[in-house]
């Protein structure tokens, strides 16, 4: 069920900027990845960017935030400043996390951004924890975790949806359907391809929506939160996405057709809402012109700011690997 959402102007034009920050990020991200500047993996959000904008339009500051390797669309959207994140995938000091994490882990603990995860699954018992740690100390606090649909056949999908339901926990499971886990189809996969109904078996409320519609994904989320905030327990809201480009930078994506993807690609989450908007008079040619300028000049800025950043001094490396002071006292408590 999705509730009707009151449509403004400004909001419609904030979502579609907040598409447009993330694909104008990933795009330059790949010219710095393929000049070598950026180094490791780099898996693009291109074609999802929709479910970023429309889950986050529906948290508030006190949530948290837990996502995958792929989730560049996600920290953009949960207001990680450009200039930092850019800075973190050049693995320079002035970045969200000193460079360490780089593109798989942006983590930003003011924004209660509880990272990138590179282990498919491994953010589910992550935010099954924070949400139960928030359950007592910061009441109506809910926890959204990302998860690509691969991560449903691992057991901490399962094992975290059965624990979310038995203790009610404020959890928001975001199951990001693309279709494809690396090469692998989700038809061949799963026997219940449409991942929501797999919530029936838990007592989880569930709902599936288009994910390349962000209004769609919004007012669905608003509803997801609010039945969650209000005490219900967990909700699994399935978004039905389609990521454009390879997995990551090295896949020849011999697994599906260039006739599936260009299909996919008429349905654009940024190009039907600027249609829609247009067609809609919600928005003239100069301000569109006005919002990708806007956008433009962030990233020349933040590309600034990181390029003029430093990397990590040898004599540091050490630093947050190896502890400086070992306690002498032993801890209290019986010995195992
Ligand atoms: C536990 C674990 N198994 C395997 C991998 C290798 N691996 C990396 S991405 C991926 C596919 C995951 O697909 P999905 O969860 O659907 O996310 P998507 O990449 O489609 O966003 C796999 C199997 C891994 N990183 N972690």
């Amino acid at each position: 069920m999705t509730a009707k959402l009151h449509l403004d102007r400004a909001h419609l034009q904030g979502l579609y900027r907040g598409m447009l920050r993330i694909r104008r990020f990933e795009a330059r991200c790949v010219e710095l990845y393929q000049a070598q500047a950026i180094r490791g993996f780099l898996h693009l959000y291109d074609g999802e960017e929709g479910v970023a904008v429309g889950v986050m339009a529906a948290l508030q500051p006190q949530d948290a935030v837990v996502a995958t390797y792929r989730e560049h669309g996600q920290a953009l959207a949960r207001g990680v400043p450009m200039d930092r994140l850019l800075a973190e995938m050049l693995g320079k000091v002035e970045g969200s996390c000193r460079g360490r994490g780089g593109s798989m882990h942006i983590f930003d603990g003011a924004r209660r951004f509880y990272g990138g995860n590179a282990i498919v699954g491994g953010g589910l018992p992550l935010a099954a924890g924070l949400a139960l740690a928030d359950a007592r100390l910061r009441p109506g606090a809910v926890t959204a975790c990302f998860f690509g649909e691969g991560a449903v056949t691992e057991g901490a999908f399962h094992e975290t949806m059965n624990l979310a339901s038995i203790w009610r926990l404020p959890l928001l499971l975001v199951c990001e359907n693309n279709l494809y886990a690396m090469g692998m189809p989700v038809a061949e996969a799963e026997a219940q391809p449409s991942i929501h109904r797999k919530a029936e078996a838990y007592r989880v409320a569930a709902a599936s929506v288009d994910g390349m519609d962000p209004v769609e994904v919004e007012s669905a989320a608003r509803h997801a939160v609010e039945c969650v905030r209000s005490g219900h327990g967990p909700f699994l809201l399935e978004c039905r996405t389609y990521r454009f480009r390879a997995h990551s930078m090295f896949d020849a994506q011999s697994y599906r057709s260039r006739e599936e993807i260009a299909q996919w690609r008429e349905r654009d989450p940024l190009e039907r809402l600027r249609r829609w908007m247009q067609d809609n008079h919600q928005i003239t040619a100069d301000q569109f012109q006005a919002i990708a300028d806007e956008v433009e000049q962030e990233l020349a800025a933040a590309l600034a700011f990181a390029e003029a950043g430093t990397l990590e001094p040898v004599e540091e490396l050490e630093r947050f690997v190896l502890m400086d002071h070992v306690p002498q006292e032993q801890p209290q408590g019986n010995a195992p």
